[in-house]
């Protein structure tokens, strides 16, 4: 096994660990809800985000321990947005993660009410984090939660581009928004938490912005040349939603060639970092080559 796959192993291991003492278990009243919640979260995410948030924090000499209640954040939001994102009124999925989705295992109102309590149990993770000083609390409250309203708009304008033509830089707004918002902030929350200076935390999110971007340019790559078995999820949904995707805009080996030179940007903007950087350079590498 490769040394990213060691670390990724062991960032689930923990993270899951940690999701488990922050979210109410089965058990709790109303269990209908937290079975949901439960059902959804522990369903083998990849755990990109917070993987790279404790990456980027462990770049930055901090202490896993210091890291892990954001990454919880981080991660409850993601799911959260992936129930509400598979819901009938969005887009309508009935698999997620390679099991059914939230709404269909139990029902549309559960799975609504899943997705939102999620998104409160994200920000009282980071509130409550005694590793954390109160200032640091506040600053990351706030990124995540601009982070998250980003990725809303960006769910929006997506919603409203379905089955139009839209313009090249639009498709990018969309992106930055709906897929980028989030990694960007996992990234920089890791470098806050280890309190990097500005102008490291400026290197950092130029290095997670153009991960955002290769991360959904090879998601629109795995949607048309990955089986459902391998995705866990609903392969080659952006044409039966008549999506505006990389692949409509430049073909499949244009894209890939955009891969590739969005790949060599976000590892670049490492360059100015006095770190050590390997493991973030290894992530780009990993998101280049993904195949779910
Ligand atoms: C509904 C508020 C709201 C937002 C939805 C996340 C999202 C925004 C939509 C999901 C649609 C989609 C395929 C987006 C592309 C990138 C993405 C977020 C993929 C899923 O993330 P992974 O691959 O999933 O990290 P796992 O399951 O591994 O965590």
């Amino acid at each position: 096994m490769s040394d990213l796959e060691n670390f990724f192993n062991h960032c689930s291991r923990i993270v899951d660990a940690r999701l488990d003492r922050l979210i109410p278990s089965a058990e709790t009243a109303p269990e209908r809800l937290y079975e949901a919640v439960r059902w959804s979260v522990f369903a083998g995410g990849k755990r990109f985000r917070p993987a790279l948030l404790l990456a980027v924090g462990e770049a930055f000499g901090c202490a896993e321990e210091k890291l892990l209640g954001a990454a919880c954040g981080v991660e409850m939001i993601h799911t959260y947005s992936l129930i509400h994102d598979d819901l009938p009124a969005m887009d309508d999925d009935d698999l997620r993660r390679g099991r059914a989705t939230c709404h269909v295992k139990f029902d549309e109102a559960t799975a609504i009410l899943a997705g939102d309590v999620l998104q409160t149990l994200a920000f009282q993770a980071i509130a409550n984090d005694e590793n954390l000083s109160e200032k640091t609390r506040v600053r990351l409250i706030s990124e995540l939660a601009d982070s998250a309203a980003r990725m809303v708009d960006g769910q929006q304008l997506d919603l409203d581009g379905e089955g139009k033509r839209i313009a090249l830089e639009d498709l990018e707004k969309i992106h930055q928004n709906k897929t980028g918002a989030m990694i960007c902030v996992a990234a920089r929350s890791g470098a806050i938490i280890a309190e990097a200076s500005d102008k490291e935390l400026n290197a950092i999110t130029d290095y997670a912005a153009k991960l955002g971007l290769l991360f959904q340019i090879t998601d629109d790559l795995l949607d048309i040349t990955q089986t459902t078995e391998i995705l866990g999820k609903t392969a080659g949904k952006d044409l039966t939603a008549e999506k505006s995707t990389y692949p409509a805009f430049y073909g499949i080996e244009e894209t890939r060639k955009l891969a590739e030179k969005v790949y060599r940007e976000a590892v670049g903007a490492l360059d100015v970092l006095e770190r050590p950087t390997g493991t973030l350079r290894e992530i780009a590498d990993f998101i280049l080559r993904r195949k779910s």
